[in-house]
């Protein structure tokens, strides 16, 4: 599509636009060549929000070429492995995961054995609502409708620990913000064997290597469990229910709802699914002293103290009680976040002990949340918090590039250059506010 945009914002878009080119493998777009060679899941997904308004075509090949890498039981890993890769290009590659060994992984594609946000439902609405030919884009749902239904099922059936509706994150990768400090007490509690797991060279400086020696030790049990979903249930010593994680959750049960009703399928089951989780999000992550949704700890059975800016997830539910939105919308315009930001949102409460300005999911802006929550805005009838995620972003782009992260202060860019999902996100924001009907 070519939205009528300013003679700013065309180069903005042919900037975006030749991000996305260099960054795509023929069949799939890697969140950035040096630090990211192979295909991360909630990457693709933000990825297909942009291709949608650049080259359609591509959306639909990105999406199908994730799901080549789903599990026969449902499970859509967070990382595909490109064969063509260099064995040491990333750590932690397919010697780590030995999917080839579990029964359930694919056998032509090597793959992780955790999950990501699924925002997959909500990418293949996207989809469809930006296509110009509607007999191709129903044949794609067509397609991929089922996958989604699959990938669903799995984390309705697997991942919901607590048995609430929710799903619980097994590891801070499935949360794709590793190293937010909320998940410094659950990760402070595991008894780790006194080895050290992680290479001594670890491709950021930031997780740090005893971060590292975690995480990599939680995939070695899981995978020595044999990826088994009653190890998930009783003996993995990680279980936390996220609310950034449970809206993507809602809002792709949602999107599958109106996927179904396309494709000619019952809506009603993923309406009903939908009901449950927006009770479970409220029920449960909402904590009513502090006016915030926060994060549980299955294990140790307590929410998590630090705000983040997952807390401000929820916004993605359509049936949020308007008491909730009020909380929500004062703190994000709070000194504690929004308010003392320059170039919001900050992913960590500013004033909590934790927040880093540089660290990556300790305190960073991340511009795939500064666009989920403008969508959420935008949903609630929220312009001003819409406009403050579009500016913002905007500001951060045309001053740093399209970086990984920035420091919510100055806006300095961090992170890798030309990170696939900052392009594509901007390409979505730019061709809404030019065509609207299709946002
Ligand atoms: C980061 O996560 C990977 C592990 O999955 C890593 O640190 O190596 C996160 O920012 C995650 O959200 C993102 O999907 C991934 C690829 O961009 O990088």
């Amino acid at each position: 599509m070519s939205p009528r945009l300013t003679g700013d914002e065309s180069a903005l878009w042919q900037a975006a636009a030749r991000v996305l080119d260099a960054n795509w493998t023929g069949s799939a777009t890697v969140p950035s060549p040096g630090l990211y060679p192979h295909q991360w899941s909630w990457d693709s997904a933000f990825v297909c929000m942009g291709l949608a308004r650049h080259r359609w075509d591509r959306a639909e090949r990105e999406l199908l070429s994730l799901f080549r890498g789903q599990w026969s039981s449902g499970l859509l890993p967070h990382i595909v492995f490109s064969s063509s890769v260099a064995r040491h290009a990333y750590f932690p590659g397919p010697e780590l995961w030995r999917s080839s060994r579990a029964p359930q992984a694919p056998h032509d594609v090597d793959t992780s054995g955790l999950g990501q946000p699924p925002m997959h439902a909500m990418a293949a609405l996207h989809l469809h609502r930006c296509a110009d030919d509607l007999v191709r884009s129903r044949a794609f749902l067509a397609r991929i409708y089922p996958m989604l239904v699959a990938q669903h099922r799995y984390l309705a059936r697997a991942r919901d620990l607590g048995g609430t509706g929710l799903v619980a994150i097994c590891h801070p990768w499935e949360s794709g913000q590793d190293n937010s400090p909320a998940w410094d007490r659950p990760l402070a509690s595991l008894q780790l064997p006194p080895t050290a797991y992680a290479p001594r060279q670890t491709p950021h400086n930031l997780p740090t290597g005893a971060d590292y020696d975690r995480y990599v030790w939680l995939v070695t049990t899981l995978r020595d469990a044999g990826y088994a979903e009653g190890h998930l249930r009783d003996v993995h010593p990680f279980a936390v229910e996220d609310p950034l994680v449970n809206a993507t959750y809602l809002a792709s049960t949602h999107a599958l709802a109106e996927l179904a009703v396309i494709v000619g399928a019952d809506p009603v089951p993923h309406r009903e699914a939908a009901q449950r989780i927006h009770e479970a999000l409220i029920d449960r992550l909402w904590d009513p002293g502090a006016c915030c949704f926060r994060a549980y700890d299955l294990r140790a059975e307590r929410l998590i103290p630090v705000a983040t800016s997952s807390g401000f997830g929820p916004l993605l539910d359509p049936e949020l009680p308007a008491p909730l939105l009020r909380g929500m919308v004062d703190l994000l315009l709070s000194a504690r976040f929004a308010g003392a930001a320059g170039y919001p949102v900050p992913s960590c409460d500013i004033q909590a002990a934790a927040f880093d300005r540089a660290a990556y999911w300790r305190g960073p802006t991340w511009i795939n949340i500064n666009w989920l929550l403008w969508q959420g805005a935008s949903a609630h009838g929220l312009p001003v918090i819409a406009d403050l995620m579009y500016g913002s972003t905007m500001r951060l782009v045309r001053q740093s590039g399209f970086r990984e992260f920035f420091d919510p202060f100055d806006g300095t860019g961090r992170g890798s250059h030309d990170f696939s999902w900052s392009a594509a996100l901007v390409l979505d924001l730019l061709a809404a506010r030019r065509a609207p009907q299709a946002a």
